[in-house]
């Protein structure tokens, strides 16, 4: 079976499951300003080190984190366990600079592990590739200023290799002490780091070697705003299993030269921060992520969305409130969602199509428009079918009870949006 093939294999859980939660937890939310404000503000190793003093995350209950992404509809979460920083949250034996060697001496990845496969959830990490605190990564904050050079090498040759092997060996301990690993998230490559540069083939061989059903993301090669050789007809060994665009939705879906359709997955933040940032106040609506995730669905790609937790380990509340919201149009609109992709269908005006074998499902973003459309649907409709019982009808503009009497209609929010699902038969 060839790379493509494997990857098809791999891909399935995630090609289904469609919608996962993205955590970015470090030293970093003790601040509270982002989590690149070590390169951003140029602060000193010394001065960054204090926050590592500081860190007792004393609330911390991965299992609040787990009911709420499965409450939200979420099938998968990912969990930084090393962000650029180089801090660590899980026992690394290569490293002091741990979770377990601050004052609450807890394996906090395991514990995420331990309560989302609870909860029933796939368990991926996020592992950044870049490292400010090791003395042998060249260069800390914007790879694009190698003048900020780490302080710890500053004025001294660094062992870039030595550094590559202290890699290397975390991700052995990641894929071999804490149990079935179903997704890998490398970030980021950028020019003269990819793919060989991080003995990319070595790499990849030895977690495919330890978790043979794992899908890897492709940024060992990539980084967020190109995708490399996953977007090929001819995937190298370090381009990943599926493409990470960050904070935007490919226009058409991504495909390769000959037209083949790729796994991928749009990454979002709530705000405009992927660690906690309580100033960011750019908050994004259950209505705004439910039209993204029926976007990425309508264009055969998956969506995560990250929670950026507090330094004493809780989710903000409004990020919580907006994913409970979430869940409750996930609870009855999920089957348009989970397992589908493209309808094949030009794009209406008035809203996204969805479908799954012979489950066309609309999604009206636009009443009035809606009210034109919708007839246009039923010649195409055999049976319109309730999409779930016992929902207490939130309101129903009239032209559509006409049109679907026995079609229950869901309105989250405004504008009118609608979702409901329709049976179309094969002939159609
Ligand atoms: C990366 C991280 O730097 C960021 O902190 C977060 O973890 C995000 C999910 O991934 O963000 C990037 C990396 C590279 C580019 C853009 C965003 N890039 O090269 O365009």
């Amino acid at each position: 079976m060839g790379i493509i093939e494997e990857r098809g294999e791999r891909t399935k859980w995630f090609m289904e499951a469609r919608f996962g939660m993205f955590i970015h937890w470090g030293l970093y939310a003790i601040p509270g300003r982002g989590e690149w404000i070590q390169s951003d503000e140029q602060i000193s190793r010394e001065e960054y080190t204090k926050y590592f003093d500081e860190w007792n995350p004393v609330r911390y209950d991965p299992g609040e984190w787990a009911r709420a992404a499965r409450e939200a509809g979420m099938k998968y979460a990912v969990l930084t366990a090393k962000h650029h920083e180089g801090f660590c949250l899980f026992d690394s034996r290569y490293t002091d600079y741990k979770s377990t060697n601050t004052r609450c001496r807890r394996d906090l990845v395991r514990e995420f592990t331990e309560a989302f496969r609870a909860e029933g959830l796939k368990v991926g990490f996020y592992y950044s590739l870049l490292d400010w605190h090791h003395p042998d990564y060249p260069a800390y904050g914007d790879m694009y200023h190698p003048e900020r050079n780490n302080e710890a090498c500053r004025g001294k040759e660094h062992d870039f290799n030595n550094y590559l092997t202290y890699m290397h060996n975390q991700v052995h301990e990641l894929m071999t002490e804490y149990g079935k690993i179903d997704l890998l998230w490398f970030d980021f490559s950028y020019e003269g780091h990819t793919g060989h540069d991080w003995r990319g083939e070595e790499l990849i061989e030895m977690v495919r070697a330890l978790q043979p059903g794992i899908i890897i993301n492709g940024r060992l090669e990539a980084n967020g705003e190109n995708y490399g050789s996953v977007m090929t007809d001819d995937p190298n060994i370090f381009s990943g299993d599926f493409a990470c665009p960050e904070m935007i939705i490919p226009p058409s879906g991504l495909k390769t030269p000959s037209g083949r359709q790729i796994p991928w997955e749009a990454c979002f933040t709530l705000n405009n921060n992927w660690g906690y940032n309580p100033m960011d106040l750019h908050h994004k609506t259950a209505v705004q992520i439910i039209k993204k995730l029926v976007e990425c669905t309508s264009k055969n790609g998956n969506m995560i969305v990250n929670v950026s937790p507090t330094a004493k380990g809780e989710i903000p509340d409004w990020q919580l409130m907006v994913l409970s919201e979430v869940g409750r149009w996930m609870k009855r609109n999920g089957g348009s969602i989970y397992g589908c992709g493209s309808s094949g269908i030009e794009k209406p005006e008035w809203g996204r199509y969805t479908r799954k074998g012979n489950y066309l499902y609309a999604h009206i973003m636009e009443e009035s428009i809606g009210a034109v459309a919708l007839p246009g649907i039923k010649g195409r409709l055999k049976k319109a079918r309730r999409l779930s019982d016992g929902f207490e009808m939130l309101k129903m503009t009239p032209w559509v009870a006409r049109e679907f009497p026995d079609c229950e209609f869901i309105n989250y929010g405004t504008p009118e949006c609608f979702s409901f699902s329709v049976e179309e038969t094969a002939d159609t």
